[in-house]
């Protein structure tokens, strides 16, 4: 079983490895889309603090991660599954409801979100220290 999923994940952190240990946990294969810095940008309107290839490369060192690519934009989402086939499309459930378009080519499944830590948090507690 080959499952997908993306994200920025930028400041990689326990919420992110988190659903992508889980998302494994699932199949044999996780391939993670990695929002590009373009991408990230207009999702966030921020910039993220680490750039597309050092998000992408802190992925793939993850024992539980296979592939990554780049994820340009949202609605590349069906070309992505088909290119790589994925069975099983896994998002945290901020996003619940909204990729289930896709249950004709894969199965959609939305994991809980792990509580209290998000990128954004993170930030504004160093810009605190
Ligand atoms: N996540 C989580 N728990 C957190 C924070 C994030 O489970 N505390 C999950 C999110 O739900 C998402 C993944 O980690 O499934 C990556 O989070 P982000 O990097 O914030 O990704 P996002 O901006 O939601 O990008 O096309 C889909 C988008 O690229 C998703």
């Amino acid at each position: 079983m080959i499952i997908i999923t993306f994200g920025t994940f930028d400041l990689l952190h326990i919420g992110h490895i988190k659903i992508l240990e889980r998302a494994k946990s699932l199949g044999d294969k996780l391939i993670v889309g990695v929002s590009t810095d373009k991408f990230s940008i207009e999702k966030k309107n921020r910039k993220p603090v680490y750039s597309e290839n050092e998000r992408k490369k802190i992925l793939e060192s993850l024992k539980f991660v296979d592939e990554v690519f780049f994820e340009e934009s949202f609605d590349k989402k069906r070309e992505y599954i088909k290119k790589y086939k994925a069975d099983i499309f896994v998002m945290g459930n901020d996003w619940n409801g909204k990729f289930d378009e896709f249950n004709d080519i894969c199965k959609v499944k939305y994991f809980d979100r792990t509580p209290s830590i998000s990128t954004t948090q993170l930030i504004e507690k160093i810009s605190q220290v």
